[in-house]
């Protein structure tokens, strides 16, 4: 096993200089197990570079110890870190947890030889941590390789074929590193090349396995429901059909003869034009459980989306409602599904949008295994051109608690948590160099939903940037920037959480009426007095009442209803007075002329880190917040623009409106 070094790409998170303490110390590792054989490669990597030895012989003085001991009662990923005879010692419940052991020592750094280290416990919150990569083999030409990627092409595969797959070494670690272990492979829509992964390229699927195994990373993939006809010649897909089982069961026979370690499937079905149960009248549960069916036999999983909706309606009809569909569909099956068929539920009922209420789903399936689906990836929040960090939103959503003060998490509910992933081949991997906050900040939050955005940004920071200069500056500049990010991108685009107003296909950029008239479902319904969606059971679609109390009544009423979240809710005057005091609309003339300053104030933020990080990424950076900076004052322009003239009402502050 040797460590991939990649030169002409950005080691992100983990630079030599991570490991400098780990690499001049004497560090003894036991275990026999391949995740074992990849810490001992990366300790003997660091001990190359710095200075430091490693050893296999229990007898001898050390600094640091990773052991194995099954009766930790922390379970097969997690550890106890603590001070032992003059040692730092990880002891770890199974062989990933000595993995995780030694990426916590490595974020720690020296501190972690302190003498004063206290004893503590570590163990995932959510059992699975998944990434889903929406990549293509072929590019796609509507999409591109990566649907909604922005970091350029696929690490996967290139010109139809696979690449060279070294970088998937090293991407598999820079995950273990913040603890994601699995990985979807291919895009959820399975076009015809890609459905093929399954049967004849499947070769292709495990090698992308090999690379990933030594950092405990589970190959998952998206597979076509119709692929019983697409690729087996049957003449149905229907679920509850023998030759249909039949088909399956010898297909995933044989994914597990190449793979024996295959995490599962992931399944987009009935939605946005792929395939479904719904074609031979039957429903999700029946859809899902056959390939559950097919899987148990050799452990596996299938992650069954519910983003299940009209992608067709007319949008004269105020009474069909895009944000009821997945609890409309789903809810009623709870109690239906295998114990290895996951629910993936994406975190709001629309379809990821800066501001969304937390997806009634979650709480209304207490018999079905949920994973909670984010977007890391930034389609809407700015395209991995403009610094949106995400954290704080995930944070809000995993501590959300549908009962009500007293009740559990999204966090305490989930058993696993999935993102779309934000990476491609450019050289910073997210094509923002500061976007890879994002992907570590959700698999640290994956690991531990109580961790605080700041610190995980802290965390980011201290392991990216082994600054030669004042650490302390580039920190402060850093959290300047980043810390409120994603209330930055919220204030200078839809408000309020109406949501959407991009501009339809790429979803980039203002276009407020864009949507208003298609068929998807997302509407404002701004008129000349007033905007928003009434979701309400007195008067609207009635989404409010799929919620459990308290927010069944909070959602409901104009005036209990947070900010935030009032137009998603409501369809109100213009003239409404928000908590705050000021009205809708000087609210939305408010939050954009404001959120365009912060844009232009994180620009010269960012020329104060010039010297503490190298130039080309400080030039990249420039560059991107320049296009952010005009991005934001376009947003900030056609949304007041808009609203004034549908509403006539000036600016308390007589700023310039067009
Ligand atoms: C992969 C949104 C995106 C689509 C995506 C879909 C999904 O609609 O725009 O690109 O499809 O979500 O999550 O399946």
């Amino acid at each position: 096993m040797t460590i991939p070094e990649l030169s002409g790409v950005h080691p992100a998170w983990l630079p030599p200089e991570a490991f400098r303490a780990i690499g001049s110390r004497r560090t003894l590792v036991l275990g026999d197990d391949v995740l074992a054989d990849t810490v001992r490669a990366e300790v003997a990597h660091a001990c190359a570079r710095y200075g430091g030895t490693l050893h296999d012989d229990r007898d001898g003085a050390y600094d640091l110890v990773l052991a194995l001991d099954s009766e930790a009662g922390v379970g097969p990923e997690g550890f106890v870190l603590s001070r032992h005879d003059g040692a730092t010692t990880v002891v770890a419940g199974g062989p990933a947890g000595l993995l995780y052991g030694l990426f916590e020592v490595v974020r720690r750094g020296e501190t972690a030889f302190g003498a004063d280290l206290p004893a503590e416990a570590h163990r995932p919150a959510l059992r699975r941590r998944m990434l889903d990569h929406w990549d293509n083999i072929d590019v796609h030409p509507v999409m591109g390789q990566v649907e909604r990627g922005y970091a350029g092409g696929s690490i996967f595969w290139r010109e139809g074929g696979p690449r060279d797959l070294t970088r998937v070494r090293a991407y598999g670690r820079l995950l273990a590193a913040c603890g994601i272990n699995a990985v979807a492979v291919n895009n959820v829509n399975v076009h015809a090349t890609e459905a093929r992964l399954l049967t004849d390229r499947l070769g292709e699927v495990a090698a992308i396995a090999d690379e990933l195994r030594p950092y405990g990373i589970r190959v998952h993939l998206s597979v076509n429901f119709a692929s019983p006809v697409a690729l087996g010649g049957l003449a149905t897909a229907d679920p509850l059909d023998d030759g249909v089982r039949a088909w399956w069961a010898r297909t995933t026979e044989r994914v597990y003869a190449t793979i024996p370690d295959f995490g599962g499937y992931v399944v987009k079905a009935d939605s946005e034009g792929q395939p479904g149960p719904f074609a031979y009248g039957r429903d999700h549960a029946d859809g899902a459980n056959m390939l559950a069916d097919a899987l148990a036999p050799f452990g596996g999983v299938v992650h069954w989306r519910a983003f299940v909706y009209d992608h067709r309606q007319d949008w004269r009809d105020r009474s069909t409602d895009r944000a009821r569909a997945a609890y409309d569909h789903f809810a009623p099956l709870d109690g239906r599904f295998r114990d290895n068929a996951i629910v993936q539920v994406k975190n709001g009922p629309i379809d990821f949008q800066v501001r969304e209420p937390v997806s009634p789903v979650i709480a209304a399936m207490p018999d079905t295994r949920l994973a909670v689906e984010l977007q890391v990836t930034q389609e809407y929040t700015g395209q991995q051109k403009h610094v949106c960090y995400l954290a704080p939103m995930w944070r809000e959503v995993l501590g959300f608690r549908p009962w009500g003060p007293d009740g559990r998490t999204v966090a305490d509910v989930a058993t696993e948590l999935v993102a779309v992933s934000n990476v491609g081949d450019d050289p910073y991997w997210t094509g923002h160099p500061l976007a890879q906050a994002n992907l570590y900040a959700f698999g640290r939050l994956a690991w531990a939903p109580g961790l605080d955005p700041a610190d995980l940004l802290d965390e980011w920071i201290g392991l990216t940037f082994p600054v030669a200069g004042d650490p302390g500056r580039l920190r402060r500049i850093l959290h300047e920037i980043m810390d409120g990010s994603w209330r930055t991108y919220e204030r200078y685009t839809a408000p309020l959480g109406v949501g959407f107003m991009v501009r339809p296909g790429h979803h980039y950029g203002p276009d407020v009426d864009g949507y208003e008239y298609t068929p998807w479902g997302t509407y404002h319904f701004a008129d000349r007095d007033g905007v928003g969606v009434d979701r309400t059971r007195a008067t609207g679609t009635g989404f409010t009442g799929q919620y459990p109390k308290p927010w069944s009544d909070v959602y409901e009423s104009p005036a209990k209803c947070p900010d935030e979240l009032l137009l998603f809710f409501h369809h109100v005057p213009y003239g409404h007075v928000l908590h705050d005091g000021t009205t809708v609309i000087q609210h939305i003339y408010d939050t954009h002329f404001a959120g365009a300053e912060q844009a232009a104030a994180m620009r010269d933020r960012w020329e104060k880190a010039a010297g503490d990080v190298p130039p080309e990424l400080h030039a990249r950076v420039r560059e991107l917040l320049d296009e952010q900076v005009r991005s934001a004052r376009e947003w900030r322009d056609q949304i007041n623009t808009y609203f004034f003239r549908k509403s006539g009402a000036a600016d308390a502050h007589g700023r310039r409106i067009y």
